[in-house]
């Protein structure tokens, strides 16, 4: 919960409201295709250091995962960003996380998305619970799960939809096994991506990370971590992986905008590499975190 003064402030707007109301306020109809459905698209944004981080990519992910659902979004970018922005000042959030929604809005009991006039938009700025800082030192151990990734011909993966009933089914498994977090493969048995996050590996001294088209959300934090690398003058290839790519990589990390960088040090009982986080994947957490700390959208 936000300690925000009266509580948590959640920016709603919907047929019948438009503007921040107090959380017990911030209601949904129970006929929101969102809910009947998962008929809309989200996204999970970070604010550090009072900035929020990639506002910008953010929100164009949004826009055009609404473009291929054929959700007319009714605000433009700006505006939404300003949303984002001022969600984050009336809650003081300085460090935490916002979660934007878009719904196709109130219906009827049909799939009809025509029976939903008016799209729902809610933007909840809040803190987060992060993984245990330890993770980050002594690396993640993670699993292969059964389920298999969304066929990017039956759901797109790359559309950051509120169906997520792939990952929270993958996730269970990585419950059961007592895990923070699995390795999705798609359809052919190439490596997609985790639950939540996208997977890169080290090998001979060059990253690789899974292309888009083999089935992944193309992550922000995936693109943030390209670019840094490239910076620091290490080549990325984007390259569809096996699991004895990474069974035999040097390094492995994953990435996301609540993960971060973690990185995995044995996947499915093999240590990979030294079986310690990587050097090259310290370098990176370090790097990734002095740009959280300078970079993004003044909230005040
Ligand atoms: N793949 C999937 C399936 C995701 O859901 C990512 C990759 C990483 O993308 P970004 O843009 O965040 O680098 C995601 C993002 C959570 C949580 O609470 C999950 C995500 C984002 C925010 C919070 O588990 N997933």
């Amino acid at each position: 919960m936000g300690d925000a003064p009266g509580g948590l402030q959640i920016y709603l707007r919907d047929g019948i409201r438009q503007g921040f109301v107090p959380e017990r306020e911030a209601n949904v109809s129970v006929f929101d295709h969102g809910y009947l459905y998962g008929d809309g698209v989200f996204e999970g944004i970070r604010a550090y250091h009072g900035r929020v981080f990639r506002l910008s990519e953010h929100i164009e992910r949004l826009y055009r995962s609404a473009h291929a659902i054929c959700l007319k979004i009714p605000m433009d970018e700006e505006e939404m960003a300003q949303v984002v922005v001022s969600a984050c000042r009336i809650n003081q959030i300085r460090d935490g996380y916002v979660r934007l929604v878009v719904s196709r809005g109130k219906g009827d009991l049909g799939l009809d998305p025509r029976k939903c006039p008016v799209p729902t938009i809610v933007c909840i700025a809040d803190t987060i619970d992060l993984y245990p800082p330890d993770l980050y030192k002594k690396g993640m151990e993670i699993i292969t799960v059964s389920t298999r990734r969304n066929r990017p011909d039956a759901l797109n993966p790359n559309i950051k939809s509120l169906n997520y009933l792939n990952n929270i089914i993958a996730k269970i498994e990585v419950i059961q096994a007592g895990k923070f977090e699995g390795l999705m493969l798609n359809s052919e048995g190439y490596v997609a991506e985790g639950t939540g996050d996208n997977i890169f590996i080290l090998r001979g001294g060059e990253l690789m990370t899974t292309p888009v088209y083999a089935g992944i959300l193309e992550g922000i934090t995936r693109g943030v971590v390209i670019e840094i690398a490239t910076k620091m003058g290490i080549s990325v290839h984007e390259r569809v992986l096996t699991l004895l790519d990474v069974y035999g990589a040097d390094e492995c990390f994953l990435t996301g905008t609540g993960a971060e960088i973690v990185p995995v040090i044995k996947l499915d009982e093999r240590a990979i590499g030294a079986g310690v986080p990587g050097a090259v994947t310290e370098q990176l957490i370090q790097r990734f975190r002095e740009l959280t700390q300078e970079a993004g959208v003044p909230i005040e």
